[in-house]
């Protein structure tokens, strides 16, 4: 697979932190690698791939520019890193204010750490304009830009308005939040608008994409496929892709690094006769590192017998130190290190080694090669890169997983011990479990584990974001080509008038009439009548009035028209022309759901005055049409997010229509009808179908690219052809029946 752009451009990559950092010390400025998982996974690929690497450097004051200065031009020079300057205030407000107050904990399950402030916020949208303004400078044409996690949700929005054509592809690191959570976030309808503004929308399970996906419709009422939604006519593709790691710059340093071999056999000396269990983290809440010292206690008290056989090896990276939650964190963690060493260590062992900064990377190898056991105790995480580094290490198939159920990596870890990191006594009885297993057991695992991250690893997910980017792109591109055009009536007529065997298939409301305030209201006029009557009246047509409408109504309004199919509740049954009786589409008895689904729609109608259920044979509709406009969509958001929660097992989805929402089963719909028109008005050399709503894209999307398909109204369509109204529509109709009717004249 390859890893450079295909359209010949150069790729650029957008995050918070560039892989380098500035720290002040007594002798000035030095560049430090950065921590964390993003750049221990971009790095190495970048280093492969080529690019240009947007970032933010790190505070800096007026007075200390100058000095800087010469530094950030050299990662310019060297390493391609261009450093993106904030302001101090911007700074703050962005990346300790909304990103790491707001985002970090909302994204994470924990709206109790929620912290909100219009300042905050206001900094974050300058910091990302601030962003795209950097990313503007240095784009040229064919350029493909690849945006970072939860710092620049704003970004993808603004880079669309600014550069239209551009390929945009975003990854979110962290987790998606549950639709239950993801609404607590003040600002939400902007980070959503802020994230379509991509191409590509990847995130790191399908879990997570889901959850965006159920916050989108929740939030902005928008519906989506599992691997697109499409903005207006803009499609944006939706990815589930696990990040990986570069699996050898952690096996080669073993054996390159001679010192840190050395050290490793110092320690394999000094443990020996004891197992080492290993835990890797930046010191953040969500990594769940309180949560593991309480079990590791647990499992001390509960198990004797482990006294002075086993030490825990905690490893925790300072990290957000500006932050009160970290600092609050970091002192209890402090208190707990020493309560276990002081209250369960023994003179000739200390139980918990506890060391609170960064260390190398050939140090960090060497742990990893060393521990019996390796423990992510994660409350929530994106992936967690440190489960597979430390799998990576362990090619010899040696050495056990312990891994939190939350970590995204769980999703393809599995034969990893999962444990509930929350329940303190079962997660020390893994870990217990873990320190116990047998060889053949530990080996089967290991040895599954370490194949996939070697298979799946970084390289192989940035071909495949690059390469699903630009696939997704292309196909934006095309899109416009595809816009519906308007209707020239001397075209279709002309059209109308050549072919010898014609099939029409029209939808009623909206189509032929306009929206009436409740259902029964919508009459057909006499105009109607006459234009269908005519229509079918020419033994060259074959007339079709496809609607959501039950049977009965269909019947009662159109059953003077003779010649005419009538297909009812929107393909789920049709009469044939002449016919007497209604036959299903399938062979189903309309199912037992509707006696689960009813009691919800009526409590809906409970809370939203104006709104009203219909009953039909195969689905239940609620109307809110007369309800409050904005309360109105927001009640149908919810209770389309509910239903698809309650339905997913099940053949019956609940649609969004205008100003409904209708619940009927999938088969149910016009583009399942079709192949039924066809079958017995066979070779059409002209076929038309018109429509308003989503129930016609059905049909719209099953017709070849040479059927007239008209969209009537506004908004996104897949029909060929627009027209304005019902009117319009209408006239077009007239336009078939005269011309019919002159010919048999002459
Ligand atoms: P992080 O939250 O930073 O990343 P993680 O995936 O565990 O979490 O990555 C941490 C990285 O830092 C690892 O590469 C690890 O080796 C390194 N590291 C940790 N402690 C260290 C120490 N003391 N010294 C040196 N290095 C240390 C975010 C998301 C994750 C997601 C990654 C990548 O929160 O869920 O896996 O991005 O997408």
């Amino acid at each position: 697979m390859s890893l450079e752009p295909v359209s010949g451009g150069r790729l650029i990559v957008v995050s918070n932190r560039l892989p380098l950092t500035l720290r002040k010390t007594e002798k000035g400025w030095i560049t430090e690698r950065s921590s964390g998982g993003l750049a221990s996974a971009m790095n190495p690929l970048l280093r492969k791939v080529g690019g240009d690497w947007i970032g933010w450097a790190g505070i800096s004051v007026e007075d200390d520019r100058e000095s800087r200065r010469s530094i950030l031009e050299e990662w310019a020079e060297k390493d391609r890193c261009f450093a993106v300057d904030l302001p101090e205030d911007v700074a703050t407000g962005f990346y300790e204010g909304y990103a790491n107050q707001a985002l970090w904990p909302v994204f994470h399950n924990f709206p109790s750490q929620l912290k909100f402030d219009t300042r905050a916020w206001e900094a974050y949208v300058e910091a990302n304009r601030i962003f795209s303004e950097a990313v503007v400078s240095r784009y040229q044409p064919n350029d493909v830009i690849w945006v970072h996690d939860y710092h620049l949700i704003l970004l993808p929005q603004m880079l669309r308005q600014k550069l239209p054509d551009a390929a945009i592809g975003f990854f979110l690191h962290i987790p998606f939040p549950s639709s239950e959570i993801f609404p607590i976030l003040p600002r939400r309808e902007e980070l959503l608008e802020g994230l379509i503004g991509a191409d590509l929308l990847a995130f790191q399970t399908h879990g997570h994409l889901q959850q965006f996906r159920a916050a989108l419709l929740r939030v902005l009422g928008m519906e989506s496929k599992i691997e697109q939604v499409d903005v207006g006519s803009r499609p944006v593709r939706l990815e589930a892709l696990p990040i990986g790691i570069a699996p050898e710059e952690y096996t080669s340093l073993l054996t390159s690094d001679r010192a840190k071999a050395e050290q490793y056999s110092d320690w394999v000396a000094r443990y020996s006769g004891r197992k080492v269990l290993l835990a890797v983290d930046r010191l953040d809440y969500t990594k769940g590192v309180l949560e593991r010292l309480r079990a590791y206690a647990h499992l001390l008290r509960s198990s004797p017998a482990l006294s002075e056989k086993v030490v825990l090896i905690q490893i925790a990276v300072p990290t957000r130190e500006g932050i009160d939650t970290y600092q609050d964190l970091r002192t209890e963690v402090n208190r707990l290190v020493g309560e276990i060493n002081g209250k369960i260590g023994t003179p000739d062992w200390t139980p918990l080694v506890y060391i609170n900064r960064s260390i190398e990377r050939a140090e960090l190898v060497a742990l990893y090669k060393l521990a019996d056991v390796c423990w992510v105790g994660s409350l929530r995480d994106g992936m967690n890169l440190v489960a597979k580094e430390y799998v990576a290490c362990k090619a010899e198939g040696d050495g056990v997983l312990v891994l939190s159920e939350f970590a995204g990596a769980a999703a393809e870890m599995g034969e990893a011990l999962l444990i509930n990191p929350f329940d303190e006594e079962r997660t020390a009885a893994t870990v217990e479990r873990a320190l116990a297993l047998d060889e053949q057991e530990r080996r089967l695992r290991m040895t599954a584990l370490h194949n996939r991250v070697v298979r799946n690893d970084v390289f192989h997910w940035g071909s495949r974001f690059l390469t699903v980017l630009q696939e997704a792109a292309s196909k934006r591109r095309l899109y416009p080509e595809a816009q519906p055009q308007r209707l020239r009536t001397f075209d279709i007529r002309d059209s109308y008038t050549r072919a010898r065997r014609r099939l029409l298939i029209l939808d009623y409301d909206g189509t032929l009439v306009p929206f009436a305030k409740r259902p029964e209201q919508a009459v057909p006029p006499p105009e109607v009548i006459d234009l269908l009557n005519a229509l079918v009246s020419d033994p060259q047509n074959c007339v079709a009035l496809l609607s959501g409408r039950t049977a009965e109504n269909l019947d009662r309004w159109f059953g003077t028209v003779q010649g005419m199919w009538l297909v009812a509740e929107h393909g789920a049954e049709f009469k044939p022309p002449y016919s007497p009786t209604w036959e299903p589409l399938r062979l189903q008895m309309p199912a037992e759901w509707k006696n689960k689904v009813m009691p919800i729609l009526e409590h809906f109608v409970d809370r939203t005055p104006g709104s009203f259920v219909e009953e039909k044979k195969w689905g239940l509709v609620w109307h809110y049409r007369l309800a409050e406009p904005e309360f109105g969509e927001w009640l149908a958001n919810e209770l389309v997010s509910m239903l698809e929660a309650m339905l997913a097992e099940t053949e019956v989805r609940a649609f969004r229509g205008e100003k409904i929402i209708e619940v009927k089963p999938v088969w149910a719909n016009k583009g399942e009808v079709l192949a039924r028109l066809e079958s017995v008005c066979a070779n059409p050399d002209f076929i038309f179908a018109a429509g308003d709503d989503r129930t016609d894209e059905d049909l719209f999307e099953r017709l070849q690219t040479d059927a007239w398909t008209i969209h009537v109204g506004s908004g996104p369509t897949r029909a060929s052809y627009v027209v304005m109204d019902f009117e319009s529509l209408r006239r077009i109709l007239k336009l078939f029946a005269e011309s019919g009717n002159a010919r048999r004249a002459s």
